[in-house]
């Protein structure tokens, strides 16, 4: 029986370890992370920031995979079990009707969200600086790319899984055209058909809380519950010499989404681990994607770590929203 708020479909092949004993957070890394150790292929030097969903009676994943020569660009993986991925060699070639838009350079950091039966890849795409590039699939062979969300400049453009008032809807996050200033918080949009994008709201700022007061970011595609949206983001602060990237959580409204019901005052997970304090860029846990087991309430969180190392660390859904409730602030 269904005894927890997710609401999900059964993934019963999902990764997933229990909680180990000695541990009181109510996030937990899985034991043998990193599952993506760099160099995983020939002509990669790394593969994080990457978003996985389930698949015929495994998983399929869009994966950040950066090159030898350190360009990002997007590949699609299978797997199993959700923790040994097969990741093709060559990035994923996108069939677009728009010339300006249909030579893609960069690609980073991308979302993989299914709406009814198509699955959508949103991701950081370079047009004239970072903005949001948009594609569709049904059967992760052909893939479409349409138009891109936003102007630049913006990062992290993250679907919901179910149009919200009859309405494609994303969060993201608006920025300058630098990256390391004019710092970015987390904004709802909606859009009637993924092309024109409006009624842009602000959801929530950068907060006083020291681990997240420099910028944040929406993280894996929400989580629907009957509490509302469970939010993962990215929470960033300042040192006297680099950012600390850790993840949050916040509960939005089902209905309007920009109404935050709960924001959680502490991190849920930082860099700890010496794979998510030392790499290409250290001190980083950056969540992107989430697979949800609605049978048992169990969470599989997909995470880069240090910009170098894909990872996974596992939640329940309802220990999760009973701390975002009790530390609220
Ligand atoms: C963000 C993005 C992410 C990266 C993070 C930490 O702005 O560039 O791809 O993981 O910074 O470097």
């Amino acid at each position: 029986m269904n005894n927890t708020a997710l609401i999900a479909d059964a993934v019963p092949t999902m990764p997933w370890e229990p909680k180990p004993a000695d541990c009181n957070e109510v996030v937990w890394r899985h034991s043998t992370n990193p599952i993506i150790d760099l160099h995983p292929m020939p002509k990669a030097r790394s593969v994080f920031n990457s978003c996985v969903i389930p698949w015929e009676d495994g998983f399929i994943g869009v994966f950040r995979v950066d090159s030898l020569s350190m360009e990002p660009n997007l590949h699609l993986g299978k797997s199993a079990d959700g923790i040994n991925w097969k990741i093709e060699e060559e990035p994923i070639c996108f069939t677009c009707s728009e010339p300006a838009l249909g030579k893609i350079t960069i690609a980073y950091d991308p979302r993989l969200c299914k709406i009814d039966d198509t699955y959508y890849i949103t991701w950081c795409n370079a047009y004239y600086g970072a903005t949001i590039g948009q594609a569709w699939t049904k059967d992760f062979k052909t893939f479409h790319q349409i138009e891109n969300a936003f102007l630049p400049f913006n990062r992290n453009g993250v679907l919901f899984p179910k149009k919200i008032n009859g309405k494609f809807a994303m969060l993201s996050r608006p920025m300058g055209k630098a990256m390391a200033v004019n710092y970015g918080d987390i904004f709802f949009s909606e859009s009637p058909d993924l092309i024109y994008w409006g009624k842009h709201r602000m959801v929530f700022t950068a907060g006083p809380l020291k681990w997240e007061r420099v910028k944040i970011g929406p993280g894996p595609i929400p989580i629907e519950t009957t509490e509302g949206w469970l939010l993962l983001y990215h929470g960033v602060t300042d040192t006297c010499d680099s950012f600390v990237y850790s993840m949050g959580a916040a509960i939005l409204d089902i209905n309007d989404p920009t109404k935050v019901l709960y924001r959680c005052k502490f991190p849920l997970l930082s860099p700890e681990r010496i794979y998510e304090t030392a790499g290409y860029v250290g001190n980083v846990v950056f969540p992107t994607g989430v697979v949800a087991d609605g049978a048992t309430g169990r969470l599989a969180i997909y995470y880069g770590a240090a910009d170098t190392y894909t990872a996974i660390a596992y939640a329940q859904v309802d220990e999760i929203i009973s701390y975002v409730k009790e530390h609220a602030w």
